[in-house]
């Protein structure tokens, strides 16, 4: 049986990964996670513990990474400081977690001549005008806008190096926005459905015109699995679902669900450099590894979404008055 290191397996995408190994393979799967903020232990928790395991630390520890990368097959690197408004206002850790932690995996991975697949986002590519007819591709020119999507620019650029120059047997993907279960409320959908859970508008930073691509967790999983299996070694793949929505076009459509009526938002403060819009070509991903989404029709996937949430409030509760807290004194 293959044996897989996830990094950052208790957050929000890791997790989902992790399920999806469990359902659609019969590898054996540990998790390398810090338990930051983002993280929670009870995403994993009712997963059979002879098919994952957890073990607790940073993945710029260099003496636990090189001995578990050692023990791996593959490593599949989520692990990341991943809120662009928290590397506005404390981007060190960024630099430290996304940077050096992808170096410290790069490192062990070149000594063990273990196969590695980096996770990274579209935000590397910065943001394109609303009514530009071109999305992202594998060619699209880097050009971040946050410390948080630099320092994933930056990380991109030392797994192409590594590959490059040492080798090393890697991949990269860059995926659009993703929703679902176990996404920590601090993020946008998330937020939403917990704020209309609790009684209160959705909470819109600026006019609301800001687009994203939105792709289920599940079919960001499928994805990358068919990368790791099938995918060429040096290569990048673009994730998406062609899924894009404007932030509004989501508060209106939750409040639908809400029976509220659809314009009843709050906007807040906008967020420092927004990046305007993303928008994903996936055409690589599709015809070459012949790849599809599973979850096709946004709004569909949203209300699930919001079936989740209001059948798991034990899980979002213990961190969400903590969040707001945060988000007021930011005027958000
Ligand atoms: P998340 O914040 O929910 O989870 C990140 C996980 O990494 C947490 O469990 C955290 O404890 C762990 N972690 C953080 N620092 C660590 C460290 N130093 N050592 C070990 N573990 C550490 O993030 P997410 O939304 O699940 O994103 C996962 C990955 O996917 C990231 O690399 C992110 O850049 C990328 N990505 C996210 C999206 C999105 O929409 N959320 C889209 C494209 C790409
Ligand atoms: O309350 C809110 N109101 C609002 O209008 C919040 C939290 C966000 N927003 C807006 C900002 C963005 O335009 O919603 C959009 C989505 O915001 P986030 O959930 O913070 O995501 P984004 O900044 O787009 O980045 C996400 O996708 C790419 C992930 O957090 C990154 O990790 C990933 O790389």
């Amino acid at each position: 049986m293959t044996h897989v290191l996830v990094t950052g397996g208790a957050g929000f995408i890791g997790c989902n990964f992790v399920r999806h190994l469990v359902r659609e393979t019969d590898v054996r799967v540990t998790v390398l996670d810090k338990l930051t903020y983002a993280s929670s232990e009870a995403s994993l928790a009712d997963l059979p513990a002879d098919r994952v395991r957890l073990v607790v630390g940073d993945i710029v520890d260099e003496g636990l990474v090189d001995g578990l990368v050692a023990t791996a097959d593959v490593v599949v690197h989520f692990a990341a400081e991943s809120h662009n408004d928290n590397s506005l206002t404390g981007p060190r850790i960024f630099v430290q977690t996304n940077i050096v932690g992808t170096f410290t995996l790069l490192e062990a991975v070149r000594r063990h001549d273990v196969r590695f697949h980096h996770v990274s986002t579209d935000e590397v590519y910065g943001d394109l005008e609303l009514d530009d007819p071109d999305r992202f591709t594998e060619h699209t020119a880097y050009n971040p806008s946050s410390p948080y999507s630099a320092s994933k620019a930056a990380s991109d650029h030392l797994v192409r190096a590594w590959v490059r120059s040492f080798k090393v047997r890697a991949t990269i993907s860059n995926c659009s926005n993703n929703y679902g279960p176990w996404q920590h409320v601090e993020k946008f959908i998330p937020r939403q459905i917990t704020e209309l859970i609790e009684g209160r508008a959705p909470r819109v930073y600026g006019a609301g015109a800001n687009v994203r691509d939105w792709i289920h967790a599940d079919d960001h999983s499928s994805a990358v699995w068919r990368i790791i299996t099938a995918g060429r070694i040096g290569e990048t793949y673009l994730i998406g679902a062609d899924g894009e929505q404007s932030n509004l076009e989501v508060v209106r459509h939750l409040n639908v669900l809400f029976d509220r009526d659809p314009d009843d938002f709050v906007q807040v403060a906008d967020r420092a450099g927004h990046d305007l819009r993303y928008a994903i070509n996936s055409t690589r991903l599709r015809s070459e590894l012949g790849w599809r989404p599973r979850h096709e029709n946004f709004h569909d996937g949203l209300a699930r979404t919001v079936t989740w949430y209001r059948e798991h409030e034990d899980w979002w509760r213990p961190v969400k008055a903590a969040t707001e807290a945060t988000y007021a004194q930011k005027g958000h």
